[in-house]
């Protein structure tokens, strides 16, 4: 089942003169987490991650395996859209999860992926990485990640959630496509240094195996805690777009389900699906 892709690259300027060794082996081989990273399928270039996982998902593969390409060809975000994934320089790869928990619970794994990914990013880099509503990751301002969570199942039960992350590493601003040069970034834009990007995938799915064996054991309400805390727009002004509806406030805080409450001059409105633009930036 496993195509492997072996990938080597010398380091710019930096490092020791290692270079990246992409293999299933190298990415799980003393990862030593519960669940996350069972198996690792590594691949060039394949459309999406989420669908290779979905597919897998669908043929039965274990909980916790990890479908990671060096490069995407249809790399997508929500409602649809395109999601820039250019080859050797960030970090695209999709978790299949099977969690036994009701259907309505599962925004919990959205959360906790966010917090797991942002806390990673934030202890691996010390960058002041942080957490827009519901699952951006900003850096001076700029998107440097992405998760998409999508999940397959019936009203009654849930039959797997493929979780997909997409993180900005080495990107330069002339390695976005136009459109996204004033608002995304990279962690070695921010830095001025390429990170090692094994590294930091690995410590990426320790992470979010320590948040998704939380989240079973303690529930969403866990998950929403250490996701408030890394957040980084309470009490600013936010515009949201609601597919044609747009809510201008201040950012309160998330409900019990993870609805942002926003204060509006007609009081606190509660907001469940919509893109986030802050204000002011942090
Ligand atoms: C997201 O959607 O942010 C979820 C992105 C998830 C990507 C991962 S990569 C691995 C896995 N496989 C996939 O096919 N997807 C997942 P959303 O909130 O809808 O944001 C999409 C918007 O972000 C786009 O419309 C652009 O404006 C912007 N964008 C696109 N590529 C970007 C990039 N590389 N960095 C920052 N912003 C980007």
């Amino acid at each position: 089942m496993s195509l492997f892709w072996f990938y080597t690259r010398e380091y710019d300027g930096i490092g020791d003169g290692t270079v990246d060794q992409w293999t299933e082996e190298s990415v799980i081989r003393g990862l030593n987490t519960r669940k996350i990273g069972v198996k690792c399928l590594v691949l060039e270039e394949t459309g999406s991650t989420n669908d290779q996982a979905r597919r897998l998902a669908e043929a039965g593969a274990e909980e916790g395996t990890v479908v990671l390409a060096e490069r995407q060809l249809q790399g997508r975000g929500r409602l649809g859209r395109r999601w820039a994934s250019p080859q050797g320089s960030g970090l695209w790869f999709s978790v299949i999860l099977r969690p036994e928990i009701r259907p309505e619970e599962a925004a919990g794994v959205v959360f906790l992926s966010a917090a797991a990914v942002c806390g990673a990013l934030k202890e691996f880099t010390k960058l002041p990485c942080f957490l827009k509503w519901p699952n951006d990751i900003l850096l001076e301002g700029k998107k440097i990640c992405g998760i998409l969570a999508e999940m397959n199942g019936t009203s009654e039960r849930i039959n797997h959630i493929v979780v997909g992350v997409g993180i900005n590493v080495n990107q330069r601003q002339p390695d976005f496509p136009e459109e996204l040069r004033g608002k995304a970034g990279s962690l070695a834009m921010a830095s001025g240094v390429e990170w090692d990007r094994i590294a930091l995938l690995r410590e990426v799915l320790r992470s979010l195996d320590r948040e998704y064996e939380d989240f079973l054991k303690f529930g969403f309400a866990c998950a929403l805690s250490r996701w408030r805390s890394l957040c980084g727009m309470f009490g600013q002004q936010v515009r949201i777009d609601c597919q044609g509806t747009v809510v201008s406030g201040t950012a309160l805080d998330v409900d019990g389900q993870g609805r942002l409450l926003v204060e509006t001059p007609n009081g606190v409105e509660r907001i469940s699906a919509g893109d986030v633009s802050l204000v002011k930036e942090a």
